[in-house]
């Protein structure tokens, strides 16, 4: 996939699992989202209450359909034996998890995107063969126990300023407010989790995030 098309799926990434959606049912969320324009979903079920097994398996599949019908491409955290399974569009992996290239032999052309903290985490996952970079968390976050120190958007300002072009993502801790920001940085897009999925109108909370992430895209 060419890097102009991996920037347009970065504009308006949702992360979602059944553990941030307290609020209703992760199919409703999912739905509401896709309505309102997300570009991309990534399935991260994690945490203490994460779902496993055949309900975990039943899930995926369903908002992997959801996601099919709207031509939006569907991406699984982590798990890449889980992405193979049901053919996902991708996976996306942290500097924890297993090494970039081996995750890239094993998926072939899919989407993969990897967490990176600093520009030498940044080239090496490229030169690992990801897609796009994951950068946070930009703002403090409350869905991720393990998340590093706050960058805050300087991150993103540093990652251009050292020559590092390939497709970005911000994530954590942003919201409709934020999204600006996070753009005039450097970021190609915001990957949110609790902004979308605890907002009281999932549908609107996207159209009006995705409408100012696309009007500072073109202001820059
Ligand atoms: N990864 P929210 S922060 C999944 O820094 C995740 O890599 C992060 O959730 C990172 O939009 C984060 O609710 C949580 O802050 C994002």
């Amino acid at each position: 996939m060419n890097q102009d098309q991996i920037r347009h799926y970065l504009q308006m990434y949702l992360v979602v699992g059944s553990v941030n959606c307290k609020a209703s049912d992760p199919i409703t969320i999912v739905k509401a989202a896709l309505s309102g324009g997300v570009t991309l979903v990534q399935f991260r079920e994690k945490g203490a209450d994460a779902l496993q097994g055949t309900e975990l398996l039943r899930l995926a599949l369903q908002i992997q359909a959801l996601c099919r019908a709207e031509g939006v491409p569907f991406i699984i955290n982590d798990d890449v034996d889980l992405a193979l399974e049901i053919d996902a569009d991708g996976v996306h992996i942290g500097q924890d998890d297993e090494n970039a290239e081996a995750v890239r032999a094993k998926i072939g052309d899919r989407i993969l995107g990897v967490s990176a903290h600093t520009v030498s985490e940044a080239r090496f996952a490229m030169q690992q063969g990801a897609d796009y970079l994951g950068i946070g968390p930009i703002y403090p976050t409350h869905s991720k126990d393990d998340a590093h120190e706050v960058q805050g958007t300087a991150i993103l300002c540093e990652l251009r300023e050292n020559g590092i072009h390939v497709p970005l993502v911000g994530i954590g801790g942003i919201t409709e407010e934020r999204a600006a920001e996070v753009i005039k940085a450097g970021a190609d897009g915001v990957a949110v989790i609790s902004a979308i999925t605890e907002a009281k109108d999932v549908h609107e909370t996207v159209v009006r995030m995705k409408s100012k992430v696309g009007n500072t895209l073109r202001e820059r």
